[in-house]
Protein backbone atom coordinates (compact mmCIF):
# COMPACT_ATOMS: atom_id res chain seq x y z
CA UNK A 1 0.00 0.00 0.00
CA UNK A 2 2.88 2.13 1.37
CA UNK A 3 5.02 1.98 -1.74
CA UNK A 4 1.57 2.20 -4.63
CA UNK A 5 1.07 5.29 -2.51
CA UNK A 6 4.49 7.18 -3.05
CA UNK A 7 4.08 5.93 -6.71
CA UNK A 8 0.85 7.77 -7.00
CA UNK A 9 2.24 10.82 -5.28
CA UNK A 10 5.05 11.18 -7.44
CA UNK A 11 3.40 10.58 -11.03
CA UNK A 12 1.17 13.45 -10.41
CA UNK A 13 4.06 16.18 -9.07
CA UNK A 14 5.58 14.87 -12.17
CA UNK A 15 2.35 15.89 -14.01
CA UNK A 16 2.14 19.47 -12.12
CA UNK A 17 5.83 19.79 -12.88
CA UNK A 18 5.22 19.67 -16.67
CA UNK A 19 2.37 21.83 -16.42
CA UNK A 20 3.86 24.93 -14.84
CA UNK A 21 6.82 24.47 -16.94
CA UNK A 22 4.84 24.87 -20.38
CA UNK A 23 3.02 28.05 -18.44
CA UNK A 24 6.95 29.66 -17.36
CA UNK A 25 7.92 29.15 -20.79
CA UNK A 26 5.46 29.50 -23.50
CA UNK A 27 6.69 28.62 -26.99
CA UNK A 28 5.34 31.90 -28.42
CA UNK A 29 4.74 31.54 -32.61
CA UNK A 30 7.30 33.88 -34.14
CA UNK A 31 5.93 36.27 -36.80
CA UNK A 32 7.61 39.02 -38.88
CA UNK A 33 5.28 42.07 -39.13
CA UNK A 34 4.26 43.00 -42.65
CA UNK A 35 5.11 46.55 -42.92
CA UNK A 36 3.45 48.80 -45.74
CA UNK A 37 2.87 52.25 -47.27
CA UNK A 38 0.34 53.70 -45.72
CA UNK A 39 -2.99 54.24 -46.86
CA UNK A 40 -2.37 50.40 -46.65
CA UNK A 41 -3.15 48.58 -43.22
CA UNK A 42 -2.00 45.17 -42.51
CA UNK A 43 -4.18 42.09 -43.53
CA UNK A 44 -6.87 41.71 -40.13
CA UNK A 45 -5.60 39.26 -37.48
CA UNK A 46 -7.24 36.18 -37.13
CA UNK A 47 -5.16 34.48 -35.02
CA UNK A 48 -6.91 33.16 -31.72
CA UNK A 49 -3.65 32.84 -29.29
CA UNK A 50 -0.91 35.28 -28.44
CA UNK A 51 2.25 35.43 -30.76
CA UNK A 52 5.49 37.10 -30.48
CA UNK A 53 5.74 39.74 -33.13
CA UNK A 54 8.92 41.02 -34.59
CA UNK A 55 8.76 44.58 -36.29
CA UNK A 56 11.76 45.88 -38.07
CA UNK A 57 11.68 49.91 -38.66
CA UNK A 58 14.22 51.88 -39.85
CA UNK A 59 14.68 55.13 -39.33
CA UNK A 60 15.08 57.32 -43.01
CA UNK A 61 16.10 61.06 -43.19
CA UNK A 62 14.83 62.06 -46.59
CA UNK A 63 14.31 64.77 -49.01
CA UNK A 64 10.81 64.61 -50.72
CA UNK A 65 8.10 66.66 -52.33
CA UNK A 66 5.96 68.07 -49.40
CA UNK A 67 3.72 69.46 -52.31
CA UNK A 68 4.15 69.88 -55.89
CA UNK A 69 7.28 71.34 -56.89
CA UNK A 70 8.12 72.00 -53.05
CA UNK A 71 10.29 69.88 -50.92
CA UNK A 72 11.42 68.98 -47.46
CA UNK A 73 13.84 66.70 -45.78
CA UNK A 74 11.58 64.35 -43.53
CA UNK A 75 12.24 62.35 -40.53
CA UNK A 76 10.61 59.20 -41.03
CA UNK A 77 9.82 55.86 -39.40
CA UNK A 78 10.24 53.20 -42.66
CA UNK A 79 10.64 56.35 -45.17
CA UNK A 80 6.62 57.29 -45.12
CA UNK A 81 4.87 60.01 -43.07
CA UNK A 82 3.00 58.72 -41.10
CA UNK A 83 5.40 55.72 -40.36
CA UNK A 84 4.40 52.19 -40.94
CA UNK A 85 0.98 50.72 -39.21
CA UNK A 86 2.11 48.10 -37.02
CA UNK A 87 -0.47 46.00 -36.33
CA UNK A 88 -1.09 42.76 -33.38
CA UNK A 89 -3.31 41.68 -30.94
CA UNK A 90 -4.06 42.22 -27.44
CA UNK A 91 -1.53 40.22 -24.93
CA UNK A 92 1.21 39.76 -27.71
CA UNK A 93 4.69 40.18 -27.43
CA UNK A 94 6.66 43.14 -29.50
CA UNK A 95 10.24 42.50 -30.38
CA UNK A 96 10.60 46.28 -31.58
CA UNK A 97 14.09 47.02 -33.40
CA UNK A 98 14.91 49.86 -34.52
CA UNK A 99 17.84 50.66 -36.90
CA UNK A 100 19.17 54.62 -37.11
CA UNK A 101 20.50 54.39 -40.81
CA UNK A 102 24.74 54.99 -41.03
CA UNK A 103 23.66 57.96 -43.50
CA UNK A 104 21.22 59.60 -41.27
CA UNK A 105 22.51 63.00 -39.06
CA UNK A 106 20.85 63.01 -35.94
CA UNK A 107 19.93 60.21 -33.81
CA UNK A 108 16.47 59.34 -32.80
CA UNK A 109 13.82 56.95 -30.62
CA UNK A 110 10.59 55.73 -30.51
CA UNK A 111 8.19 55.84 -27.78
CA UNK A 112 4.99 53.78 -28.08
CA UNK A 113 1.56 54.99 -26.60
CA UNK A 114 0.86 51.19 -26.87
CA UNK A 115 3.68 50.58 -24.19
CA UNK A 116 2.98 49.98 -20.43
CA UNK A 117 6.04 51.88 -18.75
CA UNK A 118 7.89 55.36 -18.68
CA UNK A 119 8.75 56.82 -22.00
CA UNK A 120 7.43 53.80 -23.91
CA UNK A 121 10.44 52.55 -25.48
CA UNK A 122 12.19 55.62 -25.77
CA UNK A 123 15.54 55.17 -23.50
CA UNK A 124 15.76 51.89 -24.93
CA UNK A 125 15.68 52.48 -28.54
CA UNK A 126 17.65 55.77 -28.23
CA UNK A 127 20.65 55.46 -30.99
CA UNK A 128 23.06 57.44 -33.17
CA UNK A 129 23.43 57.10 -37.18
CA UNK A 130 24.74 53.27 -37.33
CA UNK A 131 23.24 51.77 -34.57
CA UNK A 132 19.88 49.62 -33.98
CA UNK A 133 18.08 48.81 -30.71
CA UNK A 134 16.02 45.74 -29.46
CA UNK A 135 13.37 46.36 -27.21
CA UNK A 136 10.40 44.29 -26.39
CA UNK A 137 6.88 44.86 -24.32
CA UNK A 138 4.06 43.19 -24.23
CA UNK A 139 0.36 44.97 -25.50
CA UNK A 140 -1.62 44.80 -22.97
CA UNK A 141 -4.02 47.58 -23.87
CA UNK A 142 -6.13 47.13 -27.17
CA UNK A 143 -6.34 50.38 -28.74
CA UNK A 144 -5.25 52.36 -31.96
CA UNK A 145 -2.08 54.13 -30.77
CA UNK A 146 0.28 56.59 -31.69
CA UNK A 147 4.17 55.79 -32.00
CA UNK A 148 6.41 59.03 -32.49
CA UNK A 149 9.96 59.81 -31.91
CA UNK A 150 10.66 61.08 -28.41
CA UNK A 151 14.44 62.68 -29.16
CA UNK A 152 14.76 66.07 -28.12
CA UNK A 153 14.00 69.03 -29.54
CA UNK A 154 10.74 66.19 -29.86
CA UNK A 155 8.98 68.73 -31.32
CA UNK A 156 10.71 68.86 -34.47
CA UNK A 157 11.31 65.61 -34.40
CA UNK A 158 7.66 65.19 -34.64
CA UNK A 159 7.07 68.06 -37.22
CA UNK A 160 9.61 66.66 -39.65
CA UNK A 161 7.16 63.21 -40.08
CA UNK A 162 8.58 61.27 -37.08
CA UNK A 163 5.11 59.27 -36.34
CA UNK A 164 2.56 56.85 -37.31
CA UNK A 165 0.23 54.04 -35.33
CA UNK A 166 0.19 50.42 -33.79
CA UNK A 167 -3.09 49.29 -33.46
CA UNK A 168 -3.91 46.71 -31.04
CA UNK A 169 -6.38 44.56 -31.72
CA UNK A 170 -8.62 43.05 -28.80
CA UNK A 171 -8.33 39.47 -27.98
CA UNK A 172 -12.10 38.35 -29.74
CA UNK A 173 -10.39 40.58 -33.12
CA UNK A 174 -12.22 43.00 -34.66
CA UNK A 175 -15.34 42.75 -37.00
CA UNK A 176 -14.78 42.28 -40.88
CA UNK A 177 -15.01 44.77 -43.52
CA UNK A 178 -14.40 45.60 -46.84
CA UNK A 179 -11.92 48.48 -47.22
CA UNK A 180 -9.22 49.63 -44.25
CA UNK A 181 -7.37 52.66 -44.69
CA UNK A 182 -4.82 54.16 -42.77
CA UNK A 183 -4.29 57.95 -42.83
CA UNK A 184 -3.11 60.56 -40.36
CA UNK A 185 -2.98 64.35 -40.19
CA UNK A 186 0.14 66.19 -39.49
CA UNK A 187 1.52 70.10 -39.20
CA UNK A 188 4.56 71.46 -40.53
CA UNK A 189 5.82 74.68 -40.70
CA UNK A 190 8.50 75.95 -43.48
CA UNK A 191 10.40 79.03 -43.88
CA UNK A 192 8.66 79.44 -47.27
CA UNK A 193 5.31 80.60 -47.87
CA UNK A 194 2.37 77.82 -48.59
CA UNK A 195 3.73 76.04 -52.19
CA UNK A 196 6.24 78.02 -52.23
CA UNK A 197 8.35 76.43 -54.90
CA UNK A 198 12.03 74.80 -53.73
CA UNK A 199 13.44 72.85 -51.20
CA UNK A 200 12.43 74.42 -47.93
CA UNK A 201 13.75 74.34 -44.91
CA UNK A 202 11.84 73.99 -40.73
CA UNK A 203 10.96 76.97 -39.20
CA UNK A 204 11.06 76.91 -35.35
CA UNK A 205 9.67 80.07 -34.77
CA UNK A 206 6.58 79.07 -36.66
CA UNK A 207 6.18 75.69 -34.71
CA UNK A 208 6.79 77.22 -31.64
CA UNK A 209 3.71 80.00 -32.47
CA UNK A 210 1.81 77.08 -33.47
CA UNK A 211 1.24 78.45 -36.88
CA UNK A 212 1.87 76.17 -39.19
CA UNK A 213 2.89 76.29 -43.17
CA UNK A 214 1.26 73.26 -43.96
CA UNK A 215 -1.43 70.90 -41.93
CA UNK A 216 -1.47 67.58 -44.09
CA UNK A 217 -3.01 64.04 -44.56
CA UNK A 218 -0.08 61.59 -45.05
CA UNK A 219 2.85 63.87 -44.87
CA UNK A 220 2.21 65.38 -48.86
CA UNK A 221 -0.10 67.77 -50.45
CA UNK A 222 -2.38 65.76 -52.12
CA UNK A 223 -1.27 62.27 -50.74
CA UNK A 224 -4.91 61.62 -50.79
CA UNK A 225 -6.24 62.89 -54.00
CA UNK A 226 -5.75 62.88 -57.77
CA UNK A 227 -4.09 59.21 -58.55
CA UNK A 228 -4.09 58.73 -54.63
CA UNK A 229 -7.84 59.40 -54.36
CA UNK A 230 -8.54 56.36 -51.82
CA UNK A 231 -11.56 54.28 -53.55
CA UNK A 232 -14.44 51.64 -52.40
CA UNK A 233 -17.40 50.75 -54.04
CA UNK A 234 -21.05 51.45 -52.97
CA UNK A 235 -22.18 49.72 -50.05
CA UNK A 236 -18.66 48.70 -49.03
CA UNK A 237 -17.95 48.81 -45.25
CA UNK A 238 -14.98 51.50 -44.91
CA UNK A 239 -13.22 51.69 -41.95
CA UNK A 240 -10.49 54.38 -41.83
CA UNK A 241 -7.67 54.97 -39.00
CA UNK A 242 -6.89 57.75 -38.58
CA UNK A 243 -4.61 59.72 -36.09
CA UNK A 244 -3.22 63.02 -35.57
CA UNK A 245 0.45 63.19 -34.76
CA UNK A 246 0.94 66.78 -34.90
CA UNK A 247 3.03 67.94 -33.16
CA UNK A 248 0.28 70.97 -32.29
CA UNK A 249 -2.87 70.65 -34.23
CA UNK A 250 -6.01 68.83 -33.35
CA UNK A 251 -8.20 67.56 -35.94
CA UNK A 252 -11.94 68.27 -36.71
CA UNK A 253 -11.63 64.85 -38.85
CA UNK A 254 -14.60 64.97 -40.71
CA UNK A 255 -15.66 63.47 -44.67
CA UNK A 256 -17.76 65.95 -46.39
CA UNK A 257 -20.96 63.71 -47.96
CA UNK A 258 -20.35 60.70 -45.54
CA UNK A 259 -21.71 59.91 -41.55
CA UNK A 260 -19.59 57.83 -39.55
CA UNK A 261 -22.03 54.67 -38.54
CA UNK A 262 -19.18 54.14 -35.73
CA UNK A 263 -16.51 56.48 -34.69
CA UNK A 264 -13.86 54.91 -31.67
CA UNK A 265 -13.64 57.52 -30.25
CA UNK A 266 -9.88 58.41 -28.94
CA UNK A 267 -8.76 55.27 -30.41
CA UNK A 268 -10.41 53.12 -27.42
CA UNK A 269 -12.31 50.08 -27.31
CA UNK A 270 -15.83 52.17 -27.36
CA UNK A 271 -17.79 53.89 -29.60
CA UNK A 272 -20.21 56.58 -30.62
CA UNK A 273 -22.78 56.46 -33.33
CA UNK A 274 -23.73 58.56 -35.92
CA UNK A 275 -21.10 61.00 -36.10
CA UNK A 276 -20.56 63.76 -38.04
CA UNK A 277 -16.98 65.43 -37.05
CA UNK A 278 -14.98 63.98 -34.46
CA UNK A 279 -12.39 65.51 -32.53
CA UNK A 280 -8.67 63.78 -32.61
CA UNK A 281 -5.90 65.27 -30.34
CA UNK A 282 -2.11 65.37 -31.27
CA UNK A 283 -0.76 62.35 -29.84
CA UNK A 284 -4.29 60.79 -30.73
CA UNK A 285 -6.64 58.58 -33.30
CA UNK A 286 -9.88 57.27 -33.64
CA UNK A 287 -11.33 54.51 -35.69
CA UNK A 288 -14.22 55.59 -38.15
CA UNK A 289 -16.71 53.16 -39.62
CA UNK A 290 -19.01 53.98 -42.88
CA UNK A 291 -20.82 52.60 -45.83
CA UNK A 292 -21.30 55.14 -48.67
CA UNK A 293 -24.46 54.14 -50.63
CA UNK A 294 -24.21 56.62 -53.76
CA UNK A 295 -21.07 56.91 -56.02
CA UNK A 296 -18.63 60.44 -56.48
CA UNK A 297 -16.19 61.49 -54.13
CA UNK A 298 -16.29 62.07 -50.92
CA UNK A 299 -13.64 64.62 -49.28
CA UNK A 300 -11.91 64.04 -45.84
CA UNK A 301 -10.56 67.67 -44.30
CA UNK A 302 -9.94 69.42 -41.27
CA UNK A 303 -13.13 70.80 -40.59
CA UNK A 304 -11.14 73.66 -38.81
CA UNK A 305 -11.49 74.28 -42.84
CA UNK A 306 -8.92 76.98 -43.29
CA UNK A 307 -6.70 74.23 -42.66
CA UNK A 308 -8.17 72.23 -45.79
CA UNK A 309 -8.50 74.82 -48.71
CA UNK A 310 -5.34 77.03 -47.33
CA UNK A 311 -2.53 74.27 -45.91
CA UNK A 312 -3.68 71.13 -47.59
CA UNK A 313 -5.70 69.04 -45.20
CA UNK A 314 -7.60 67.34 -47.49
CA UNK A 315 -8.14 64.13 -49.48
CA UNK A 316 -10.48 62.24 -51.48
CA UNK A 317 -12.27 58.79 -51.42
CA UNK A 318 -13.66 58.00 -54.75
CA UNK A 319 -17.12 55.69 -54.88
CA UNK A 320 -17.82 53.99 -57.81
CA UNK A 321 -21.49 51.81 -58.36
CA UNK A 322 -24.81 52.57 -59.08
CA UNK A 323 -26.83 56.18 -58.96
CA UNK A 324 -29.33 55.77 -55.95
CA UNK A 325 -31.58 58.96 -56.28
CA UNK A 326 -34.00 58.42 -53.07
CA UNK A 327 -31.22 58.51 -51.16
CA UNK A 328 -28.90 61.14 -52.97
CA UNK A 329 -31.64 63.27 -55.57
CA UNK A 330 -30.43 65.24 -58.66
CA UNK A 331 -31.52 68.66 -57.84
CA UNK A 332 -33.77 70.95 -60.24
CA UNK A 333 -32.64 74.73 -60.89
CA UNK A 334 -33.78 77.04 -62.60
CA UNK A 335 -33.52 81.25 -62.84
CA UNK A 336 -35.84 82.92 -60.85
CA UNK A 337 -39.28 84.51 -63.20
CA UNK A 338 -38.02 87.92 -64.18
CA UNK A 339 -34.56 87.40 -63.37
CA UNK A 340 -31.85 89.08 -65.40
CA UNK A 341 -30.39 87.18 -67.60
CA UNK A 342 -26.30 86.33 -67.38
CA UNK A 343 -23.97 89.63 -67.65
CA UNK A 344 -22.75 89.75 -71.44
CA UNK A 345 -19.03 88.28 -71.21
CA UNK A 346 -16.45 91.17 -71.94
CA UNK A 347 -14.40 91.44 -74.85
CA UNK A 348 -11.19 90.31 -74.54
CA UNK A 349 -8.51 92.53 -75.69
CA UNK A 350 -5.79 91.10 -78.08
CA UNK A 351 -2.77 89.70 -76.23
CA UNK A 352 0.76 89.48 -77.81
CA UNK A 353 2.44 85.80 -77.73
CA UNK A 354 5.52 85.76 -75.52
CA UNK A 355 8.16 83.41 -76.16
CA UNK A 356 8.45 81.07 -73.02
CA UNK A 357 5.33 81.90 -71.16
CA UNK A 358 3.51 78.55 -72.04
CA UNK A 359 6.84 76.67 -70.53
CA UNK A 360 6.20 79.12 -67.39
CA UNK A 361 2.56 78.72 -67.78
CA UNK A 362 2.56 74.86 -67.17
CA UNK A 363 5.26 75.17 -64.30
CA UNK A 364 2.92 77.37 -62.32
CA UNK A 365 0.36 75.50 -63.09
CA UNK A 366 1.68 71.53 -62.21
CA UNK A 367 3.20 73.36 -59.19
CA UNK A 368 -0.25 75.47 -57.53
CA UNK A 369 -3.36 74.44 -59.79
CA UNK A 370 -3.03 70.25 -60.73
CA UNK A 371 -3.61 69.49 -57.05
CA UNK A 372 -7.26 70.60 -56.95
CA UNK A 373 -7.86 70.78 -61.13
CA UNK A 374 -5.78 67.70 -61.71
CA UNK A 375 -2.81 67.27 -64.06
CA UNK A 376 -4.35 67.70 -67.38
CA UNK A 377 -7.43 69.89 -66.09
CA UNK A 378 -9.82 67.52 -66.01
CA UNK A 379 -10.57 68.25 -62.60
CA UNK A 380 -12.55 65.89 -59.66
CA UNK A 381 -16.00 65.67 -60.60
CA UNK A 382 -18.29 67.90 -58.29
CA UNK A 383 -15.74 68.80 -56.29
CA UNK A 384 -13.33 71.04 -58.43
CA UNK A 385 -14.42 71.94 -62.38
CA UNK A 386 -12.54 71.14 -65.43
CA UNK A 387 -10.33 74.21 -66.57
CA UNK A 388 -9.83 71.93 -70.43
CA UNK A 389 -12.40 72.68 -72.39
CA UNK A 390 -13.89 73.93 -69.51
CA UNK A 391 -17.37 76.48 -71.44
CA UNK A 392 -17.25 79.10 -68.42
CA UNK A 393 -13.30 79.64 -69.06
CA UNK A 394 -13.75 80.07 -72.48
CA UNK A 395 -16.90 82.64 -72.41
CA UNK A 396 -14.89 84.78 -70.25
CA UNK A 397 -10.78 83.63 -70.40
CA UNK A 398 -9.81 87.50 -69.99
CA UNK A 399 -11.55 87.59 -66.90
CA UNK A 400 -10.16 84.49 -65.26
CA UNK A 401 -6.87 86.27 -63.78
CA UNK A 402 -9.29 87.55 -61.24
CA UNK A 403 -10.67 84.18 -60.02
CA UNK A 404 -6.31 83.24 -59.66
CA UNK A 405 -5.51 86.43 -57.92
CA UNK A 406 -8.30 86.74 -55.36
CA UNK A 407 -10.48 83.09 -55.38
CA UNK A 408 -13.98 82.17 -55.91
CA UNK A 409 -16.52 81.05 -53.95
CA UNK A 410 -20.14 79.95 -54.49
CA UNK A 411 -22.25 78.30 -57.08
CA UNK A 412 -20.71 77.72 -60.38
CA UNK A 413 -21.69 75.45 -63.28
CA UNK A 414 -18.87 74.48 -66.09
CA UNK A 415 -20.07 72.20 -68.83
CA UNK A 416 -23.64 71.61 -67.08
CA UNK A 417 -22.58 70.70 -63.97
CA UNK A 418 -23.05 71.93 -60.76
CA UNK A 419 -19.67 73.06 -58.38
CA UNK A 420 -19.83 74.68 -54.92
CA UNK A 421 -16.68 74.83 -53.99
CA UNK A 422 -13.98 77.54 -52.21
CA UNK A 423 -10.85 78.37 -55.08
CA UNK A 424 -8.39 80.11 -52.34
CA UNK A 425 -6.66 83.48 -54.18
CA UNK A 426 -3.16 82.37 -54.98
CA UNK A 427 -0.22 83.95 -54.27
CA UNK A 428 1.69 84.56 -57.27
CA UNK A 429 3.22 87.02 -59.36
CA UNK A 430 2.03 89.15 -62.25
CA UNK A 431 4.06 87.45 -64.98
CA UNK A 432 2.78 84.00 -63.18
CA UNK A 433 -0.90 84.60 -63.22
CA UNK A 434 -0.48 85.40 -67.10
CA UNK A 435 1.19 82.84 -67.71
CA UNK A 436 -0.97 80.70 -66.23
CA UNK A 437 -4.05 81.69 -67.56
CA UNK A 438 -2.62 82.07 -71.46
CA UNK A 439 -1.22 78.64 -70.41
CA UNK A 440 -4.69 77.64 -69.54
CA UNK A 441 -6.23 79.21 -72.79
CA UNK A 442 -3.47 77.50 -75.20
CA UNK A 443 -3.37 74.02 -73.73
CA UNK A 444 -5.93 73.21 -72.32
CA UNK A 445 -8.54 75.15 -74.20
CA UNK A 446 -7.58 75.47 -77.95
CA UNK A 447 -7.50 79.56 -77.45
CA UNK A 448 -5.01 82.41 -77.61
CA UNK A 449 -3.26 84.39 -75.00
CA UNK A 450 -5.99 86.67 -73.15
CA UNK A 451 -3.64 88.63 -70.72
CA UNK A 452 -0.63 90.58 -70.22
CA UNK A 453 1.24 90.96 -67.05
CA UNK A 454 0.10 94.74 -67.06
CA UNK A 455 -3.52 93.67 -67.68
CA UNK A 456 -3.30 91.95 -64.19
CA UNK A 457 -1.01 94.11 -62.14
CA UNK A 458 -4.37 96.80 -62.86
CA UNK A 459 -6.79 93.63 -61.87
CA UNK A 460 -5.30 93.05 -58.73
CA UNK A 461 -5.30 97.14 -58.03
CA UNK A 462 -8.97 97.28 -58.74
CA UNK A 463 -10.00 95.03 -55.87
C1 LIG B 1 -7.33 74.32 -53.50
C2 LIG B 1 -7.93 73.93 -54.73
C3 LIG B 1 -7.74 74.83 -55.95
C4 LIG B 1 -6.56 75.32 -56.47
C5 LIG B 1 -5.16 75.13 -55.93
C6 LIG B 1 -6.92 76.06 -57.65
N1 LIG B 1 -8.28 76.03 -57.84
FE1 LIG B 1 -9.30 76.90 -59.36
N2 LIG B 1 -11.06 76.33 -58.52
C7 LIG B 1 -11.18 75.57 -57.37
C8 LIG B 1 -12.58 75.44 -57.05
C9 LIG B 1 -13.14 74.66 -55.88
C10 LIG B 1 -13.29 76.15 -58.01
C11 LIG B 1 -14.79 76.38 -58.06
C12 LIG B 1 -15.08 77.52 -57.11
C13 LIG B 1 -16.57 77.76 -56.88
O1 LIG B 1 -17.28 76.80 -56.66
O2 LIG B 1 -16.93 78.92 -56.87
C14 LIG B 1 -12.30 76.69 -58.94
C15 LIG B 1 -12.61 77.43 -60.08
C16 LIG B 1 -11.68 77.87 -61.02
C17 LIG B 1 -11.99 78.51 -62.27
C18 LIG B 1 -13.38 78.80 -62.84
C19 LIG B 1 -14.10 77.53 -63.22
C20 LIG B 1 -13.56 76.74 -64.39
O3 LIG B 1 -13.44 75.52 -64.26
O4 LIG B 1 -13.26 77.29 -65.48
C21 LIG B 1 -10.80 78.79 -62.87
C22 LIG B 1 -10.59 79.47 -64.21
C23 LIG B 1 -9.77 78.33 -61.99
N3 LIG B 1 -10.33 77.78 -60.89
C24 LIG B 1 -8.42 78.45 -62.28
C25 LIG B 1 -7.40 78.05 -61.43
C26 LIG B 1 -6.00 78.23 -61.72
C27 LIG B 1 -5.44 78.83 -62.99
C28 LIG B 1 -5.33 77.77 -60.64
C29 LIG B 1 -3.83 77.77 -60.39
C30 LIG B 1 -3.17 79.06 -60.47
C31 LIG B 1 -6.31 77.26 -59.69
N4 LIG B 1 -7.55 77.45 -60.22
C32 LIG B 1 -5.99 76.68 -58.47
C33 LIG B 1 -10.15 75.02 -56.65
C34 LIG B 1 -8.81 75.29 -56.82
CU1 LIG C 1 13.77 61.51 -34.37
Amino acid sequence: MKTQFKLAAASVTAALLVVSQSFAAPELPVITQELLAPPLMPPQITRKTPAKVVVNLTVEEVEREIAPGTKYTFWTFGGTVPGKMIRVREGDTVELNLQNLPDNKLPHNIDLHAVTGPGGGAAQTLIAPGNEARFTFKALNPGLYVYHCATAPVGMHVANGMYGMILVEPKEGMSKVDKEYYVMQGDFYTTGAYRAPGLQAFDQQKAIDEKPTYVLFNGADGALTGANALTAKTNEKVRMFFGVGGPNITSSFHIIGAIFDKVYFEGGTKFQEQVQTTMVPAGGSAIVEFTPKVPGNLTLVDHSLTRAFNKGAIGLLSVSGPDNYSIYGKGIKKPLPGAKAAVAPAKAPVVPVVAGEQARGKAVYDNTCAVCHQDKGQGVAGVFPPLAKSDYFKERPYEMANIVLHGRTGEIVVNGEHYNGVMPAQELNDEDVAAVINYVSVAMNDGKPVVTPTQVAEMRKAR
